[in-house]
């Protein structure tokens, strides 16, 4: 770090340890877990706010990225019962859906006349629909609108999918691949370490199957988002212990493309009683992952979890993906109290968003591939 920075930083107070912290980040030095440990507990906003944007820098210059996109969300019916969700039903239970093949299709053409480049499915894992139904879907999303992409299933629906057919997790992904995915997203990651997963998602697939997941994906040249729910009953600790699993597998593949740090929602679920993390907490942790993960290409703020102003603010904290225009079609968030409760951006104001900010708008597709600059 360059001595009046170094000056700068002593003055203000930080200690000698994240002084170091800071000049190894400077060198381009990969942070330890108990550095990581040390940022989270004692490094200030504007502290984790030049190291972030440092790091960022350095991965992706001024560019922020987001894409035309809208969310399938074939159903709300799932086997599971993670105790932070707000968006499950039993079947028969008032406010479920479950959308036929037919129906996702129609939804998708009319919501293409938008000019959108990218589908994102993902919902409940529902007992009656195996891999053969999801790649059905899949064939016939791409029947209609040969030219989007699709990044569909978390490694959870995977796992149910594949399971429910008698098939391995390589060869239904193989199938999918055939079908049409051509990425996955990143849920169901939850918190990886498992005395509090089996608190809060007890029958979800486990860290380990989550990871093999991904890196099977990945084998088969499947690239894949990562997520982290945050801001329920995790410490420091398990934080980065959750980043640290990332990191390694990243290592070994290279496979993941974003990670998007999740916030939990406390509206109409079981943890309804617990505060949801402030923006400063959000912005804090924002800045850590970026320090930390130092091998994941993209950080997104997924703003309809988190408001378009906070995640135009995530910018400055290394953040340097926006996800997409949306068109009102996912409710997860909606469900669990997000200010967004019909989420829609145009691409205008994503890129007001970004520019207002002083970065450089770049449309992109699902593969990070620059679409256009604004
Ligand atoms: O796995 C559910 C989370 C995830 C709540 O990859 C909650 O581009 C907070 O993964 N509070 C699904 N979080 C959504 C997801 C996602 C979203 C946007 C983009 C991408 C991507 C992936 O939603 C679940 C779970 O971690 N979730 N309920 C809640 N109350
Ligand atoms: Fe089911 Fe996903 Fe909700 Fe868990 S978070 S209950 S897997 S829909």
């Amino acid at each position: 770090m360059p001595a009046t920075l170094f000056s700068l930083f002593s003055q203000t107070g930080i200690s000698h340890k994240l002084i170091q912290v800071a000049e190894n980040v400077a060198a381009g030095k990969r942070v330890t877990p108990e550095e990581g440990i040390l940022l989270y507990r004692e490094g200030s906003l504007p502290f984790l706010a030049v190291l972030a944007d440092h790091v960022r820098h350095r991965i992706n210059g001024k560019k922020v990225y987001f894409n035309r996109n809208i969310h399938l969300e074939p159903t709300n019916i799932c086997v599971n019962h993670c105790a932070f969700c707000s968006y499950r039903r039993k079947k028969g239970e008032e406010g479920c859906w479950e959308l036929g093949i037919s129906e996702l299709v129609e939804l998708a053409e009319k919501h293409s006349r938008s000019g959108i480049t990218e589908i994102h499915v993902v919902g409940g894992v529902h007992p009656d629909r195996d891999v053969h139904f999801y790649a059905e879907l899949l064939r016939e999303i791409k029947r209609i609108l040969p030219d989007v992409q699709i990044k569909a299933f978390t490694a959870v629906e995977i796992d149910a999918m594949c399971n429910f057919a008698s098939m391995g997790i390589r060869e239904g992904l193989m199938l999918l691949k055939e079908a049409g995915l051509v990425s996955m997203p990143g849920g169901g990651a939850e918190i990886f370490d498992e005395t509090l997963r089996s608190k809060i998602c007890p029958d979800k697939t486990g860290s380990e199957g989550w990871l093999n997941i991904h890196r099977i994906a990945h084998q088969l040249g499947i690239p894949t988002n990562s997520t982290m729910l945050y801001g329920l009953l995790e410490d420091y600790s398990q934080r980065i212990d959750h980043l640290t699993r990332l990191r390694s597998l990243q290592d070994e593949t290279s496979g993941f493309n974003a990670f998007i740090p999740l916030k939990f929602r406390h509206y109409n679920n079981r943890f309804s009683h617990i505060e949801e993390q402030t923006t400063v907490e959000d912005l804090r942790n924002y800045a850590v992952s970026r320090i930390f993960l130092d091998n994941i290409p993209h950080l997104k703020a997924y703003w309809p979890m988190i408001g378009k102003q906070v995640a135009q603010l995530s910018l400055a904290f290394g953040v340097d993906d926006l996800d997409g225009t949306i068109d009102d079609t996912t409710k997860i968030y909606s469900m669990a109290g997000a200010e967004e409760q019909a989420p829609t951006a145009t691409t205008a104001q994503l890129v007001e968003m970004i520019e207002g900010a002083g970065y450089i708008a770049v449309e992109r597709d699902t593969l990070y591939r620059e679409i256009r600059s604004a």
